[in-house]
């Protein structure tokens, strides 16, 4: 269960988390209008050090432009704000949640006018899909609900109402006896997991779907492919049919929550030898490595939370 920190971050200023509640009315519960984010905050060699803080920040601002919300503070301002709220909490290793959405005020379907409300909320978050999931591999299923059309919710923006679909994902597999669901997109091609981005790997060489897919573009995603081509691992952006999955030496989830999670079957059809392989195992260490300081942070992808000067 969630342990509640002291403050939440709310328009500029710290309030009580207890306080940090918005009216029933407010558009976003009718209507779903909310951007958010999803951040680590890790332990790490130079204390508590955020990954890749900037580039969270920018994709909720993309995020908000698609909605045509606008901010009232800058990526300075916020990036600042998550620092604070992780020093005034005292906080460790911890996942950070920026939420901005269209609060009370006119009511009916265009909340233009309605004020935009940003919070940011942290607090300590395990292993997304179990504890033993990044060691041993998850088992999941193909989806019978598609990601959404790219004509109908923009997958570019991580919007709080795309997880309505990715709701129906999770909750079918879960009640199916997996752990996630992974969707496909209209067109019948592999897209995403319900919060994760997926890779597959045959004979070395890595594959991921293309944003035209309808996928979040991913930190993480992006993380990978950079560690990959740094080690010199082949990886292509590119359409992946459904039964690419069951023939695979490999494959594996990505996301700021999942991490690197390795996946061991696909609809009990065991992928590879069952359990977490190679590649994915490299990258795994590569990954943790620049977290837990085994690894130079070449790509300058930790903010120091007590030495701001760091920041990017
Ligand atoms: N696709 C989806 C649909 C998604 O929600 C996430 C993150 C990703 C891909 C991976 O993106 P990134 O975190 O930038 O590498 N999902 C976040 C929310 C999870 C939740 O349950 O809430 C996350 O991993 O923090």
């Amino acid at each position: 269960m969630l342990t509640p920190t002291e403050k939440i971050w709310h328009n500029g200023h710290f309030i009580r988390w207890e306080d940090a509640k918005v009216h029933v009315l407010s558009h976003v519960v009718s209507y779903g209008s909310s951007v958010f984010e999803g951040i680590r905050c890790y332990s790490t060699a130079l204390g508590p050090a955020i990954f890749r803080l900037s580039e969270h920040i920018r994709r909720l601002q993309d995020s908000a432009k698609v909605y045509r919300m606008e901010f009232a503070y800058s990526a300075g301002q916020l990036s600042e704000a998550i620092l604070e709220l992780i020093r005034v909490n005292k906080m460790g290793a911890c996942y950070v949640k920026p939420v901005a959405l269209r609060g009370y005020g006119d009511v009916g379907v265009n909340g233009i006018k309605n004020p935009i409300e940003i919070y940011i909320a942290c607090w300590e978050w395990g292993k997304y899909l179990g504890e033993e999931a990044l060691a041993e591999g998850v088992d999941v299923c193909v989806s019978s609900w598609n990601r959404m059309a790219p004509n109908t919710l923009p997958a570019m923006a991580k919007a709080g109402a795309n997880y309505m679909n990715s709701q129906l994902i999770k909750m079918e597999a879960v009640a199916n006896g997996y752990v996630e669901g992974i969707a496909l997109d209209t067109a019948g091609y592999v897209s995403e997991g319900s919060g994760e981005n997926i890779f597959v790997v045959r004979d070395g060489k890595i594959h991921t779907p293309p944003l035209g897919a309808s996928v979040l573009p991913g930190i993480t995603r992006d993380a990978i492919v950079t560690l990959a081509r740094d080690n010199g691992i082949p990886v292509v952006e590119t359409i992946v049919p459904r039964e690419m999955l069951y023939i695979a030496d490999e494959v594996f989830f990505s996301g700021t929550a999942a991490e690197i999670t390795p996946i061991r079957s696909i609809d009990r059809i065991t992928i590879g030898k069952g359990r977490r392989g190679p590649v994915t195992e490299r990258l795994q260490t590569e990954f943790f490595g620049v977290i837990n300081g085994t690894k130079p942070d070449r790509h300058g992808w930790l903010s120091p939370v007590y030495a701001t000067a760091a920041v990017k």
